[in-house]
């Protein structure tokens, strides 16, 4: 089974954002909530940059792993800004793996993002190769809202206009 995605604020596919999801309904996207803006803010403060309160996502993909989910190494590139991306981990333990900027191969570190982690990759690492590995089905807390597998969700900039 692959990884099941929906977007905020722009819809993506591909190599391109649009604001329909021209591939799926063609339908608008919803609009990027200013909770998650915040909590961008958040993620980049306790991360040390210094230009944390200027950060302001527009675009989100919300991705559902079931147990068998993965997904393969890749650069996030599709966007116009280099600004960092923000992920939020909620549910299942997931095995990440976080390489370099020339290629999928290594060097690379693998670690577990849990329910309720932050990441950030910005700056030189900001188009670093990473990936799922494998989600550890069965380790999401009782409270995290999610009974079985894992969401994960990118803040972006993408740096377009209307
Ligand atoms: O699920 C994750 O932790 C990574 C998601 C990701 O790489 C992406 O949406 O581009």
């Amino acid at each position: 089974m692959s990884v099941r995605t929906v977007c905020l604020g722009w819809h993506w596919r591909p190599y391109r954002y649009s604001r329909d999801a021209v591939d799926v309904n063609g339908r608008r996207v919803l609009g990027f909530p200013d909770w998650m803006v915040r909590l961008g803010r958040q993620a980049l403060t306790a991360a040390g940059d210094p230009s944390a309160e200027r950060y302001t996502p527009d675009t989100a993909l919300v991705n559902y792993y079931d147990a068998g989910a993965r997904m393969g190494m890749h650069q996030d590139r599709d966007e116009v800004s280099r600004e960092p991306v923000v992920s939020l981990s909620i549910g299942d333990t997931a095995r990440f793996r976080f390489g370099n900027t020339e290629n999928r191969s290594r060097p690379y570190r693998d670690f577990d993002l849990e329910s309720g982690d932050l990441f950030v990759f910005g700056g030189p690492l900001r188009l670093a190769y990473h990936g799922v590995q494998r989600i550890h089905p069965g380790t999401a807390p009782d409270d995290c809202g999610l009974a079985a597998g894992r969401i994960n969700i990118t803040m972006r900039v993408t740096g377009l206009s209307e």
